[in-house]
């Protein structure tokens, strides 16, 4: 069991979620900003205003970063602090520009990789307030190409690009459930914002396009004197059939993977949407213009992987509702025979099975053609971490275990079955604002203590990685 000699292991965060100083420089609001001041929205009414502070503390986070041996760090930029108002015609901030470029710099001479993902669902609020922000199929993607060339021209060092985090997350939970900035739902009864089943596949739509966009602008006019590499990231849980003697619950697993993954990727890989989504959702998923293929199909040379969880999966009888994006099923944490998918976690959704890891990295690399993998995020929360005395947080044995566990589960799907797997980023460097769980759920592998001053305490788990990829990774 082992991993390439050339795999890079670290950590990821998200602008939005560690930055804090949302009025520093010249920084303009997101939509994370306005939506954390609806009541209501954030499970503790907090915001990521003072988060950890990391714009503030950079030197702080990359002593950190060395100090646990990692060799890339996965980090977000925002938008606004580039863009201001965020459009093509709108002013460019140079100090948002000048933090960012200072940031690489010191990563680099600090030997850490640096991973930059464009876009982590902070829309510049100014274009959700001008336009519809990710609804707007014209605007939109002519918009994120400008900032993104903004980017690519001030920060050539960086030779690894993500266009956007998770889509999925931006569609279906920000304009299916309304959990996630800007709030709108797909069922009208629900809120008085979403105006129409079609908003969460209208903007999936955009997010492809304009992802298509930038891919071919830094194919053009960077890549070729930078040299670097661009893709982005997608979400995705394992599934395992609820009875795998039913040949529907098997095939729902499928189904499952492709609302999820496929509805990205096959455009991506494939340059059209799953036939599964084109059948249940017909009309309401919009069609890809011949130019518009052009631009998406081939647009990745990486597969960024989010992983976190998996799930039994029992299909549905009859027409799905509108408002269902999972593809007509339901996802459980028993099987038919009682058996249970994993230890309870902080977070609802997530329990721990790490040979899901290695069936989905399976899964992608036979649908896709092996392409290159990056494990862009993967980690875990831990029941009541919260709630406990530091010393206690501290010894998170639970974390520990389920990057041991994930860990050499990824080593078993490049070293056993072939999976084209070249790094590997863990959620999260540090405690820090889990969107609408606010503080409440800690995904770090450093505590932050938000009370005072956000001094950071490496855990356990953040000590182990360095030996485990050690040990993993071939020497020649
Ligand atoms: O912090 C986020 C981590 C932790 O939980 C990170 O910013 C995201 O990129 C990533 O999605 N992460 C994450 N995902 C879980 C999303 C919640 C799903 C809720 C499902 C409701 C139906």
């Amino acid at each position: 069991m082992s991993l390439p000699k050339d795999f890079l292991w670290g950590f990821a965060t998200a602008a939005y979620q560690i930055e804090g100083a949302i009025h520093a420089d010249g920084r303009g609001p997101s939509i994370w900003d306005t939506f954390c001041n609806i009541p209501g929205k954030i499970a503790d009414g907090s915001s990521g205003a003072v988060a950890c502070d990391s714009y503030n503390r950079t030197k702080e986070d990359i002593d950190l970063l060395k100090s646990l041996g990692a060799t890339a760090y996965r980090f977000s930029i925002s938008w606004s602090r580039i863009i201001p108002v965020g459009g093509r015609n709108d002013p460019i901030n140079q100090k948002g520009i000048d933090h960012y470029v200072k940031f690489v710099d010191d990563l680099l001479e600090a030997g850490i990789t640096p991973f930059i993902t464009l876009f982590h669902w902070d829309l510049p609020d100014g274009l959700d307030k001008r336009y519809g922000g990710l609804l707007n199929r014209e605007e939109f993607p002519l918009d994120f190409e400008h900032y993104a060339r903004t980017m690519f021209k001030a920060i050539p060092k960086c030779k690894h690009w993500i266009t956007f985090n998770e889509p999925w997350c931006s569609s279906i939970l920000g304009y299916n459930s309304g959990y996630f900035a800007p709030g709108h739902t797909s069922d009208r009864t629900k809120s008085p914002v979403g105006d129409s089943a079609r908003e969460p596949w209208i903007v999936g739509h955009n997010l492809l396009i304009a992802h298509g966009r930038a891919v071919k602008a830094y194919r053009e006019d960077f890549k070729p004197t930078q040299g670097g590499e661009i893709g982005i990231t997608l979400n995705g849980d394992a599934t395992l059939p609820w009875d795998p003697e039913d040949p529907l619950d098997v095939e729902a697993c499928d189904r499952k993977i492709e609302f999820a993954i496929s509805w990205f990727a096959d455009p991506i890989y494939f340059g059209k949407y799953p036939d599964s989504m084109r059948k249940q959702l017909g009309d309401r998923l919009p069609e890809f213009t011949p130019e518009e293929v052009a631009l998406v199909k081939g647009s990745n040379d990486f597969y960024g992987m989010n992983h976190y969880t998996a799930n039994y999966i029992k299909h549905k009888k009859g027409v799905p509702p509108e408002d269902d994006f999972l593809g007509n099923l339901e996802t459980l944490f028993y099987d038919k025979k009682g058996n249970c998918i994993g230890p309870e976690t902080q977070s609802f959704w997530l329990r721990p099975h790490a040979q899901g890891f290695r069936d989905l990295l399976n899964w992608l690399s036979k649908r896709y053609g092996y392409p290159k993998i990056y494990v862009t995020e993967n980690g875990t929360s831990l029941k009541g971490e919260n709630a406990m005395p530091l010393k206690q947080i501290v010894e998170d044995d639970f974390r520990v275990k389920y990057f041991n566990d994930y860990v050499n589960a990824m080593a078993k799907a490049h070293s056993e079955d072939g999976v084209n797997v070249k790094g590997y980023l863990a959620w999260s460097l540090m405690d820090n604002f889990e969107w609408a769980e606010g503080y409440e759920t800690r995904f770090g592998v450093t505590y932050v203590d938000y009370e005072n001053d956000q001094k950071r305490y490496p855990k356990k788990s953040a000590k182990s990685l360095k030996p485990l990829f050690g040990s993993l990774i071939k020497k020649d």
